[in-house]
């Protein structure tokens, strides 16, 4: 196939308000402001991609503004350097910035997207996936009280969602997690703490280990791995890193410690769907199951998580639920829809959805074009 030549990138941004707002451990979310990155080749394809940083540095260090400078002053200017012959040729052209993984991503998840279009193959084709379908599950934030989070939950289950995630804090923990527990004896039940907890909390998580839970997300330091470890050996609830994997290499980190039995994978966390995909391949061969994580994305960021889930490691239902239990209206056609906690893989080229323009320009605050110019 001939090289991509990118004719044009444009950085649309958008503020869409949540229909509800979301609480966890570190604060709450109101709304999303965020980058829907475009990048138009030599034949007028354009592939789409989404950036996910949040506006305050809580779960991770980057933010929208650092993304915008990272992506405006650095990234692109890589992009313009010379025609791309494969996606994973972005992740080597990136190495010479360090982290800004989420900036990262959303400029090499649209070239994922044009090169599966230019291919004729949908992105989950491309990337080596082979489920026509995939199971989820939802994250539950922080409710006023456990009656309120028991009807929420009884809500989503009787939707069909295969996994229900509650986020956890110190007070709010081990007594609401066993409340709900009673009432739903035989859900999928697991609890993300967000990093809220230290080492010298591990006789309290202990009191989890009888809740039959599949797993609590990072317990400790976003930073830390091998305090996990100390962790995984006093406590038989799986435990699952989130903030604390930002590549390959930390994963195997944290695998060759026994820092984690699971591992949650977010496409922006770790610098895109090549790092994902080479993340993916090691837990498979190593027998770790792995499932794909969420950042509250608008419709473009979902269609990826859905195609990197149809890749065969992806064992445990992710957070990706439907648009509908995050906006009034979705900037893709069609919505993603979960139907009784499965969605359907589309079958269109690329993300298999379409940009809905009108509902994508209601949304934008700021667009800013850059044509290529390329230096050899
Ligand atoms: O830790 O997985 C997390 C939302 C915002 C920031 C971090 C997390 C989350 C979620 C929700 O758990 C995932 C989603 O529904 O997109
Ligand atoms: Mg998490």
């Amino acid at each position: 196939m001939n090289p991509i030549q990118i004719k044009k990138i444009i950085l649309h941004k958008l503020v869409m308000k949540l229909k509800d707002p979301f609480s966890t451990s570190f604060g709450t979310f109101q709304d999303k402001e965020f980058f829907v990155t475009e990048v138009v080749d030599e034949n007028g394809f354009q592939g789409f991609g989404e950036s996910v940083a949040f506006t305050s540095p809580w779960y991770s260090e980057e933010t929208v503004k650092t993304n915008e400078h990272v992506i405006c002053d650095f990234l692109i200017p890589l992009l313009f350097q010379a025609p791309i012959h494969h996606p994973d040729e972005v992740t080597t052209r990136f190495a010479i910035i360090r982290r800004n993984n989420m900036a990262k991503s959303a400029l090499e998840g649209a070239i994922w997207d044009l090169f599966a279009k230019r291919s004729n193959l949908t992105l989950s084709e491309a990337l080596g996936g082979r489920k026509s379908q995939i199971d989820v599950g939802i994250s539950i934030g922080i409710q006023p009280s456990v009656k309120e989070l028991i009807q929420v939950i009884e809500n989503y289950v009787l939707e069909g969602y295969k996994r229900i995630k509650i986020k956890i804090k110190p007070g709010w923990d081990v007594d609401v997690l066993r409340e709900v527990r009673k009432q739903f004896p035989n859900t999928a039940l697991m609890a993300d703490a967000n990093s809220a907890y230290t080492l010298k909390d591990i006789d309290h998580l202990k009191r989890l280990d009888d809740l039959q839970l599949t797993m609590i997300e990072q317990p400790l330091a976003h930073d830390d791995i091998y305090d996990h470890a100390k962790l995984q050996k006093e406590i038989t609830t799986p435990v699952c890193l989130d903030e604390s994997i930002h590549s390959f290499d930390d994963v195997r980190h944290a695998v060759e410690l026994g820092s984690c039995k699971i591992i949650n994978v977010k496409i922006g966390r770790v610098g895109g769907l090549t790092e994902s995909k080479k993340i993916h391949d090691y837990c498979l061969q190593q027998g770790i199951p792995v499932w794909c994580g969420g950042m509250l994305e608008a419709g473009i960021g979902r269609a990826h998580n859905i195609a990197l889930t149809t890749l065969d490691q992806f064992v445990l239902p992710g957070d990706t639920a439907a648009s509908s239990r995050y906006w009034t209206k979705d900037i893709i056609e069609p919505e993603v829809l979960v139907d009784n906690g499965v969605i359907h893989v589309p079958s269109k080229t690329g993300i298999g959805f379409d940009v809905n323009w009108t509902n994508l320009e209601s949304y934008r605050v700021d667009k800013q074009i850059f044509h290529a110019k390329y230096t050899n």
